[in-house]
């Protein structure tokens, strides 16, 4: 049974009220840990121990902080499959995808931060009798709260550049999926990044979420999770004026234009549609085909999706974990069964696989497939965050950009034409923050990432993750 610690001020240490919460194995429904239980009190001293090292780590050169995040990249690379297990035991997400993508991206993250803040440009304007120099200042000490889904590749994502910009974070991973935040904290120790730079809290979000939220000396707070929680961080955050970044919900459409590709586009779009069980803000939960080519797409979909081979995430041929929770999976399951009152069909999944012990107590539900739907039913516009899509028809461009629209949530998508011009001409008519043609979740962190309407607030990626994470100060002197 692993003791997850606290990181903080240097040292791995419990909450200081000594309270624990379990954690357990979405795949097997075992407790694999404890973790703190922290609260205000751990808040507390973990803003006085980031104030007293934040200067020195501001004063330190962009080379230096560059060369601290390299080391942490490399040391992150070195125990990459310790990373993959510890990420698939704890989200029961299959051990290649916890490869692949989460361990790969959090070497990443802090890699490219590194590079980007090396080649960030000087911003100087020059008048015609004076000159303009822009001086990015850290902001001192941010909080970082984030979700169970991807949970290094998101907290990674958040702390490189808020460490490159001179801060220092206090962090709050998701309640659900410690592990590899634990992992991190070793490692940052191990590497010997200077103590309270990084602080690592582990808790309840109404409880140590909330009180990073509150603090008056935390200046900024970027989100990552639902739209219920990011209004609740932004109703508490606003009014005390932080900086804040909120990266929320989905309810992305995946448009399958009559000139598709309709092998590659069946393809794309089961991958789009089922990634990490379907929990990733990102996937195409909602998949709009035209009428033309709707009888073979749909066939064809249905034939890949039943091809997944679900089980033990550990296993190497596993292509389809568990969701993250029991709790989770009955939500999931009651947006099936209001499908079903809504009109819809099942075409494919809706049921629990049989599975042997010990993954019979899993969070295990088979990838759904729902037709039949109206366009504005609750199945089709709410975000459900788990392994259901549903197929709509359309016999227009025009409808199919209506339909993509009629949802509360604006954060992605993707189109599959083989006209690219025409691509994105449909891919600009919706409301959204990213649109992939002919792909999906291909990504260069340079690019803005981040939604409109109720999936957030602001954009990460690149500078404007830098933009972020600093105060920009103008000094204007004379020629
Ligand atoms: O979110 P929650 P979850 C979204 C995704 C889905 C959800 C899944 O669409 O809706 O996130 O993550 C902490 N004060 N995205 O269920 O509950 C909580 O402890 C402070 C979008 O975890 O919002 C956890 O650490 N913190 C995203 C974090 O908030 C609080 C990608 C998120 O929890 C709190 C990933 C409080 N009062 C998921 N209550 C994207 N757009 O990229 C909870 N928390």
């Amino acid at each position: 049974m692993q003791q997850v610690l606290n990181l903080m001020n240097g040292v791995l240490i419990p909450a200081g009220c000594g309270e624990t919460i379990d954690n357990i194995s979405p795949a097997t429904g075992q407790k694999i840990a404890t973790i703190p239980r922290s609260n205000d009190s751990d808040v507390a001293v973990a803003v006085k121990v980031a104030k007293i090292a934040q200067p020195a780590w501001a004063t330190l050169s962009i080379d230096e902080r560059a060369e601290w995040l390299d080391k942490i990249a490399d040391a992150l690379e070195s125990k990459i499959d310790e990373i993959a297990a510890a990420e698939s035991e704890d989200t029961g997400k299959p051990i290649s995808l916890a490869r692949d993508v989460d361990a790969a991206r959090s070497v990443s993250n802090f890699r490219f931060f590194a590079n980007l803040l090396r080649e960030k440009p000087k911003e100087i304007y020059e008048m015609k009798d004076a000159t303009n120099i822009v001086v990015d200042k850290p902001i001192g000490i941010v909080g970082l709260i984030t979700p169970w889904n991807l949970p290094l590749y998101l907290l990674s994502w958040k702390i490189a550049p808020a460490i490159a910009m001179g801060n220092c974070v206090i962090a709050k991973p998701s309640e659900l999926t410690p592990m590899t935040a634990f992992l991190l904290s070793q490692i940052l120790l191990e590497v010997g990044l200077p103590v309270g730079v990084v602080n690592i809290l582990h808790g309840f979000g109404p409880e140590v979420g909330q009180a990073i939220l509150e603090h008056p000396e935390i200046g900024a707070i970027s989100f990552t999770g639902g739209t219920a929680t990011g209004r609740h961080v932004a109703a508490t955050s606003a009014p005390m004026f932080k900086k804040l970044s909120l990266e929320m919900g989905g309810k992305n459409s995946t448009i399958i234009l009559a000139d598709a590709d309709v092998e590659k586009a069946v393809a794309g779009s089961v991958r789009a549609a089922f990634l990490n069980q379907g929990q990733v803000c990102l996937c195409g939960s909602r998949i709009l085909i035209a009428d033309e080519i709707y009888d073979e797409f749909a066939n064809k979909f249905v034939a890949k999706v039943e091809s997944f081979k679900i089980g033990d995430p550990m296993d190497e041929d596993t292509s389809f974990g568990s969701l993250i929770s029991n709790a989770h999976r009955q939500k999931v399951e009651a947006y099936i069964d209001l499908a079903i009152k809504e009109g819809g069909t099942i075409l494919t999944g809706g049921t629990r696989p049989n599975l042997q012990p010990p993954f019979d107590q899993g969070a295990f539900l088979g990838p759904t497939v729902i037709s039949d739907l109206s366009p504005h039913s609750r199945c089709s516009t709410e975000e459900i965050f788990g392994p259901v899509v549903v197929l709509h028809r359309f016999t227009s461009e025009e409808e199919a950009i209506a339909i993509a629209n009629n949802t509360e949530y604006g954060l992605a998508g993707s189109v599959w034409t083989e006209d690219i011009d025409n691509g994105i001409k449909v891919a600009e008519a919706i409301d959204s923050g990213m649109i992939w043609i002919n792909t999906w979740l291909h990504r260069d962190l340079r690019v803005p990432f981040g939604g409109v309407k109720n999936s957030g607030v602001g954009r990460e990626g690149g500078y404007r993750s830098f933009s972020f994470y600093s105060e920009a100060m103008n000094i204007n002197y004379p020629k």
